[in-house]
Order: structure tokens, then sequence, then C-alpha cells
């Protein structure tokens, strides 16, 4: 017998269903597990893409990987967090294999089964049972927190200040993330450096604003949405081009003198954004590979040109971020005005997750965040 707790959850009940809140059953923490009062939950494309049968989680399942709330348990080996403080809660790790060991937990060897494709805590034991005792898939980025209650581990937990908004904390354990951490830990542009992000979403906002904190003069922001880049601009893009109506790699080059830009990232996970991201870099750019096309998408590149124009693709997951480091540093640039990852965000209540996805959907809004409390 387990000791569990019933919650409401947002159910992800079959492949192109909508949410249905539902009673759930939460486990208790085992010895390194960290349950959560979740206070809020921003959405991610990546959970509608599982929701729409684009990226494997076994469903039912409660999804959810960009929470925020307090620890209300902890398992018996927990040292890292305590009852009563507050958390933001990102992807999991092992902290065992030999990447986590070196601090890469990005390149964990459990990242899909402890993220993605599990479903269950690695050992296959389930975590949440819907209230005829059936399981249902949880640990969704080791977390599941389209809940009221979120099972998390000590490794996938940081602390976070009590005074700074839940909803704006939320999307930093991915979106912000992974934009930010794609520009400064991964691409880094240099003194004078150009820099093109394709998809002025969460991901490639938070990369516009992480952009301008580096010494890049050029930061070009590539969208089919007129609203999206106005917003942009706003947020330091120096210049905006719109896909739909341009060809984005002709307007990039001439944008900069037929050279191409030094640095792109591509964030839309539309494969003609990727191609156009590739044709628009200079002789040596590198371009960062963020967004997701459904599994098992494919691209064609024209392959002498790569070695003619030593040009380098990298993927970048989660920004490359190393978390506990990582993340407290960005919510300081929030706190002093540096990163206004506020100006993205809207508040849904949670009885509202269905209406809050459909407007993600549209791209009416960026970040649509869920209050649970
Ligand atoms: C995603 C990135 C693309 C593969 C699935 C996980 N990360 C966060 O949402
Ligand atoms: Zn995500």
């Amino acid at each position: 017998m387990h000791t569990a707790t019933s919650v409401t959850a947002a159910v992800a009940r079959a492949p192109g269903r909508p949410f249905v809140l539902e009673r759930v059953r939460v486990d208790a923490p085992r010895p390194h597990e960290v349950l959560l009062r979740t206070e809020a939950a921003g959405i991610c494309h990546t959970d509608l893409s599982v929701r729409a049968g684009h990226t494997p989680f076994p469903l039912p399942g409660v999804l959810g990987h960009e929470g925020v709330g307090t620890v209300v348990a902890v398992g018996s080996a927990v040292t890292a967090t305590a009852p009563g403080e507050r958390v933001l809660a990102t992807f999991d790790s092992c902290g065992d294999c030999p990447a986590c060991r070196v601090g890469r937990p990005v390149r964990c060897a459990h990242w899909p089964a402890l993220n993605l494709f599990g479903g269950s805590r690695l050992d296959g034991s389930p975590t949440l049972w819907d209230t005829a005792g059936t399981p249902l898939h949880g640990k969704f980025f080791g977390q599941s927190s389209f809940a009221e209650l979120a099972l998390a581990s000590d490794r996938n937990v940081v602390p976070v200040p009590e005074d700074l908004p839940a909803a704006v904390l939320a999307p930093f354990g991915c979106g912000v993330q992974t934009g930010a951490g794609a520009v400064l830990n991964v691409l880094r542009p240099e003194p004078g450096d150009s820099l093109a992000v394709f998809g002025a979403g969460a991901v490639g906002l938070s990369a516009v604003l992480a952009a301008r904190l580096t010494a890049a003069t050029r930061i070009i922001a590539v969208d089919l949405h007129p609203a999206r880049l106005a917003l942009a601009r706003r947020l330091g893009a120096t210049d905006v081009v719109e896909a739909g109506s341009n060809d984005a790699a002709d307007a990039i080059a001439e944008l900069t003198g037929r050279r191409g830009v030094d640095r792109a990232l591509e964030t839309s996970g539309d494969v003609r954004a990727l191609r156009q991201a590739v044709a628009s870099l200079a002789i040596g750019g590198m371009l960062g590979v963020v967004g997701a096309p459904p599994q098992g998408t494919e691209v064609g590149l024209d392959v002498p040109q790569l070695l003619d124009r030593g040009t380098r693709i990298v993927g970048i997951n989660q920004g490359a971020s190393l978390p506990q480091r990582f993340l407290p540093a960005l919510v300081d640039l929030f706190r002093s005005g540096r990163l206004p990852v506020d100006e993205l965000v809207r508040c849904y209540p949670f009885e509202q997750i269905e209406r809050a996805a459909q407007d993600a959907l549209t791209g009416q809004v960026v970040k649509p965040v869920l209050l649970m409390t």
C-alpha cells in the first residue's frame, strides 16, 4: 500500500483529445523525491506536441514541465531542499551516469526516459493513479506539474525567491532556459556579431532578450506574425523579417550586406525555417537547433556547401543548462530588469487550461501560465 494524496490534475487521456480536470492520486516521495504544492505551471509547445501525438509520451498521463511551488514533503535522502521552500522544477537527470557526474545533466544517459518517454519512475513504478485506481503516466520532465501536487526529484528543483511572481518564474524551467541558454551557453555571440532568431515564441523571444545581454550588434527576429515581430522589436531585436511575405535567407543577406549572420537559432520546429536558417549563415557561422518538428522528421542539406563554408549546426537541449547554476542567474537578471520575461506571460486559472492551450496554438499568447492557487 502506498500513501498517496488526492488532488486535481489536468489529464491528457489520448492524442488529440482535450485536457480533462480529474481527481488523481499522487504517490508519496521516495528517498530522492520532492513533493511540491504547485502554485503555477507554464504551458510549453512540447506539452501540446505530446497531446497532439507528435512527441512520444505514453497517454493517458499528466503533462506540465514548468512548475513552481512549495515543497510539502521530501524523501529520506533529500538534502537539497526541505518542506516550506519555494522551488522551480525543470528537467530531470539521473545524477549517476558519466555526463551527470561531470556536471552535464542535459546529456544524461537517461534523459529520454526521465523526461519524455518513460511516464513513470526509472524502475517502472507509477506515481499517479486515477479514481478507479488505474495508473496514469506521470514524471513528465520528472514533474507532471499540470496538477495541484507535483512529484519532482532533488535533482530537478532549484530554490527560487519568495517575492517574485510564480507566474513569471514558471517559464524559466523550460522556455526561458532553452532560449537564453542557447545564446548564452552555446552560441555565445562575440562583440560585433549578428544573430538571427527564427521563431518569436517564448523560446525565440527569450533568446532575443539574452542576445541583448551580449555584445552582438545585430539581433534579427524572423516570424510569420507581425504582432510577434513587433514584440521582438520592443524586447531588443534590431531588425525583423516577416517570413510569410519574404524569403528569410534573402532578407537576412540583404540586411547583412550579403555576408549572412554569424549565429542563428531555429526555435520554430519548421524544417523550411531550418533550411533558411542554414542558408542565412555567414562563412564560419553557427546554427543552434532547438525547435522540434514531429518525431522522425528529416531535412536535406547541401553537404559540399557545409564543408566549403565551415558551417556548424548544433542541437541544443534545454539551453545546455546546469540548472542549479544557470536558473538562479537568470532569475537574478529578471529581478534587476535585464531579462523582462514577464512581457511574454499571460495567466489563466488552472480550470481554463484548455483555453490557455488553444491561445498558445493560435499564437495569440506567447507563454500561457496556469495558476493553481
Ligand atoms: C523539448 C525539446 C525537443 C524535444 C522534446 C523536448 N524540450 C522542451 O520542451
Ligand atoms: Zn518545454
